[in-house]
């Protein structure tokens, strides 16, 4: 119940791209990169926001006054929590939030979950409700389905509330039952390497919605749930069932990505991380051919890192954009970047912002 500091992660999703939404696997692991917020309890039901990225006049909410759609920009997306954890029936006392982050934005590394989980998480504790992980992700979830209006899965708030430093999550999005699988990638003299291409994706312009509905199609056609249901086994008897190609090809992209995601999680269960790189590039052509996600720079990230030596590379998150995920020795980093880096200027795109990502933890308190 005291006041303090507390922090969420951004993601990384190693492989189990939009599967969540389909009831399947994901993999992902936090950065380093953090929203944290300092949080104050008041005495009223007002919530007072302010954030460093943003200059302006801190946004002031009544608890009693929250509906979705109500409130603009940033602010929406703890607000929303707020409102979600009402609706589940806490009664909150207000709060003063100021929250900062270093999570890229618009790059694909969840800094709308890093928000939302950061704030689910100090109102939680503010409030005495002593929420586990999975109740933050569940209502971060929903703030943003429901509030802020984007049908996303669960895979960035599971991410950003449950992950643990060192390890990758294995996340069963039907049940949430989960598995830190361990990815000490510097012990077998291995790097992941983060690449924001700069393109801004953009979930809003209802591509995300379309390919949800699309994977809801073929679940209808195959009278299945969701495409989860459809084993790996029988992927080409479905297939010859769906007579529309479009269709066809969501529905093939799911079933293999659920796939490779159990194919990852035996190889770094047997201890060959650096095996799993074609897995990861198998994953970006299913994205880009069969679910059609990809851009031209993303691409470039992929063919050139594989092509100077990279175990692996692939898009990684919602597409459209963002960034790519490259895993290579650690001698082969630098020539890595800079042939990605000289692709990009010579195809005339913006330079490309690249770091290396290690396992990071997952939500927690940080301080007074
Ligand atoms: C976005 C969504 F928010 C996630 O729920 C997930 O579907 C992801 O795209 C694709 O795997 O990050």
């Amino acid at each position: 119940m005291t006041d303090g500091t507390w922090a969420a992660p951004g993601r990384v999703n190693l492989i189990g791209e939009h599967t969540d939404y389909n009831e399947g696997f994901v993999m992902p692991f936090a950065l380093p990169h953090t929203a944290r917020a300092k949080g104050a309890r008041r005495p009223d039901r007002l919530l007072r926001l302010s954030s460093a990225q943003f200059d302006g006049e801190p946004v002031e909410l009544s608890l009693d006054d929250l509906t979705p759609g109500s409130v603009p920009g940033w602010a929406a997306y703890p607000a929303g929590v707020a409102w979600a954890l009402e609706r589940a029936g806490h009664r909150l006392a207000g709060a003063d939030l100021a929250i900062d982050s270093d999570v890229p934005t618009g790059a694909g590394l969840s800094s709308s979950a890093a928000l939302e989980v950061v704030t689910a998480l100090a109102l939680s504790d503010l409030n005495g409700l002593g929420l586990p992980p999975e109740s933050l992700a569940r209502l971060s979830q929903q703030a943003e389905n429901d509030f802020v209006g984007m049908p996303c899965g669960i895979l960035d708030q599971m991410a950003s509330a449950s992950c643990e430093a060192g390890h990758v999550l294995f996340l069963d999005t039907r049940d949430l039952s989960r598995r830190q699988v361990p990815f000490a990638m510097a012990r077998e003299g291995l790097r992941l390497l983060v690449v924001d291409t700069r393109v801004k994706h953009s979930h809003a312009d209802g591509e995300y919605a379309t390919r949800r509905a699309e994977c809801e199609t073929g679940a209808a056609a195959l009278g299945v749930p969701f495409l989860r249901d459809i084993p790996f086994a029988e992927l080409s008897s479905a297939l010859s069932r769906l007579p529309d190609p479009t269709i066809r090809r969501r529905v093939r992209h799911i079933v293999t990505e659920n796939r490779r995601v159990e194919r990852v999680v035996d190889l770094l269960d047997a201890g060959r991380a650096r095996e799993i790189g074609p897995i990861l590039t198998e994953g970006h052509a299913s994205l880009r051919d069969d679910f059609e996600i990809s851009c031209p720079e993303l691409d470039l990230v992929v063919s050139t890192a594989v092509e100077a030596g990279a175990h692996g590379a692939r898009m990684t998150g919602g597409g459209f954009g963002g960034s790519a995920i490259v895993l290579v020795d650690e001698d082969a980093v630098e020539a890595t970047t800079k042939a990605i880096t000289t692709a990009f200027a010579a195809a005339g795109h913006a330079t490309p912002r690249t770091f290396e990502a290690v396992p990071s933890p997952g939500a927690r308190r940080v301080g007074a």
